[in-house]
């Protein structure tokens, strides 16, 4: 009997992630074979690559023939649970592969982890890789963007299916080898946090929109179309006008209305923030974005604030700012806030690589990044071609705010942002994510701020010393008995 042909690649957890990746990589002509824990995944993955098109793809319900079934060097991805299922998963997994076989962890593992499993497989002679995979199930699908670091020679072995699978745009692939250890992991993450920072300034901008500008769900439907035609054409924000044109089949009006206001997540954003504040990097329009998905969680405690401070006195300033507002150039405003409040997210999330490359060196290539963000992401959007260019420029790039192209953008955007929050403040709507990036913008730009009155304080209470802008040195002062001495 003729022994079956052996698949190029196999997949192990189909989920919503693992069923789609599998189906793609089908697609593009690469035979797999997939596995999942729970058998009755593995028929349903079997029936849909029948359905959309008799794809190569085999079914496996045991981790040995799983493996088996595999052409050498095998790389087997793995898309379970992050965490302990991905280390139960590889132990059953890799009692079956030989050296010179590579894993592929395709979760939003935490970095760390991947460090762990890396040396872990580099003592069986594996070969590892965390690839972090972005685009949901859509993506997934068609093609996601792939975010691989770990080994570089694991990273080859995939090389040709990963380049086929992943979303392609004008300037190719949306993949690159990111780097070595938990490199791909921690990209993903932050990823995930400027994400979390574009859903938020987004959100604000139909809050200001709806509120002070009065605007109906048909009209904020049709801006946002028109904004998606623009300089903030994205992903994010076509679906948010989709969002808005959509009715709700059980009552009157939109869905959106009757979302409860309540946001979920699962950690990367909190990573994200707790990196940032490990390394010493402002990250201040993604961490407004978390504490805002807080604050969201307390929906009986905001509703009972609402009534206190109703009964203390508190008014509603919302119709006295909007009938003083001329709608069409709020709308215009708001777009520019919004782009302005955007360049300075992706600043403090390519800052927080930027530390992060150094701390580990894993000289990570912003540029780079910014083009494999172009498409198949979340985030992906237009703008992402142009933080491309400006790490092309300048690879050693300080900040996007001194990009002259951004440069010049923000200073000409300036003048609508500080209205939009002016009125926001006025209003009494809350705009923290637009507050943080231009508050981060008014620092970043400042020679000189008041730092020097907080180390004066610091010198007085604790002795810490401080440092003069005249001469070198550090210098103590007796503050409280020259004061009163003087005074
Ligand atoms: P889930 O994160 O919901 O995980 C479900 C999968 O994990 C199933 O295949 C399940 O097997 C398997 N699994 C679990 Br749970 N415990 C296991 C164990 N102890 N041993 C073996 N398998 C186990 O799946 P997902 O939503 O497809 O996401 C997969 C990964 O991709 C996650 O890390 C996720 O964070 C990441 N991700 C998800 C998205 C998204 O949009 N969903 C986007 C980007 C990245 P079972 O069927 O036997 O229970």
């Amino acid at each position: 009997m003729e022994a079956a042909a052996l698949s190029r690649i196999g997949l192990a957890g189909l989920a919503v992630m693992g069923q789609n990746l599998a189906l793609n990589v089908a697609e593009k002509g690469f035979p797999i074979s997939v596995y999942n824990r729970t058998t009755s995944k593995v028929d349903e993955t079997l029936d849909r690559a029948q359905t959309e098109g008799q794809l190569p793809l085999t079914g496996h319900y045991n981790p040995r023939d799983f493996i088996l079934s595999i052409q050498k060097p095998r790389s087997v991805i793995i898309l379970v649970k992050a965490g302990a299922p991905v280390d139960q998963t590889i132990a059953a997994l890799s009692a079956h592969m030989e050296p010179g076989d590579t894993i592929i962890d395709g979760g939003n593992e935490w970095y760390e982890n991947t460090e762990r499993r890396i040396i872990e497989a580099e003592n069986k002679g594996l070969l590892y890789l965390g690839m972090g995979v972005s685009g949901g199930e859509e993506g997934a699908r068609n093609g996601p963007s792939l975010m691989p670091g770990g080994s570089f020679q694991a990273y080859n072995n995939i090389k040709d299916i990963v380049e086929k699978v992943a979303a392609q745009v004008e300037d190719g692939p949306c993949v690159t080898y990111i780097g070595e250890g938990g490199s791909g992991n921690f990209v993903k993450m932050v990823h995930n946090g400027i994400e979390y920072g574009d859903m938020q300034l987004i959100s604000e901008a139909y809050d200001v929109l709806k509120n002070v500008g009065g605007l109906s769900n048909v009209e904020l439907g049709e801006i946002f179309d028109e904004w998606n035609k623009g300089e903030l054409e994205s992903f994010l924000v076509e679906i948010t006008a989709d969002i808005f044109k959509v009715k709700d089949e059980h009552g009157e009006g939109e869905l959106v209305d009757k979302i409860l206001d309540k946001t979920g997540m699962k950690g990367t954003g909190k990573w994200t923030v707790q990196q940032a504040a490990e390394l010493s990097v402002a990250a201040p329009t993604i961490a407004a974005s978390l504490d805002c998905r807080y604050l969201s969680g307390l929906k009986d405690e905001r509703e009972n604030a609402e009534k206190v401070l109703a009964e203390a006195g508190m008014k509603d300033q919302v119709m006295s700012v909007r009938s003083g507002v001329d709608k069409k150039r709020l709308i215009d405003d708001v777009r520019q806030a919004l782009y302005a409040s955007k360049i300075c997210s992706y600043a403090q999330g390519m800052n927080l690589l930027r530390a992060k490359s150094v701390e580990k060196n894993w000289n990570l290539n912003f540029g780079e990044l910014a083009r494999i963000w172009k498409g198949g992401c979340i985030i992906r959007a237009v703008f992402l071609d142009r933080i491309k260019k400006a790490y092309q420029r300048n690879p050693n790039l300080a900040s996007l705010v001194v990009d002259p192209e951004f440069a010049k953008e923000m200073v000409q955007r300036q003048g609508a942002w500080r209205r939009v929050v002016g009125l926001a403040v006025s209003a009494g709507i809350s705009t923290p994510g637009m507050c943080a990036s231009l508050a981060y913008f008014d620092t970043y730009r400042r020679g000189r701020l008041p730092a020097n009155l907080v180390q004066a304080q610091r010198d007085l209470f604790g002795a810490h010393t401080y440092e003069r802008v005249d001469r070198e040195g550090a210098f103590h002062t007796e503050w409280t008995k020259l004061a009163r001495k003087s005074g």
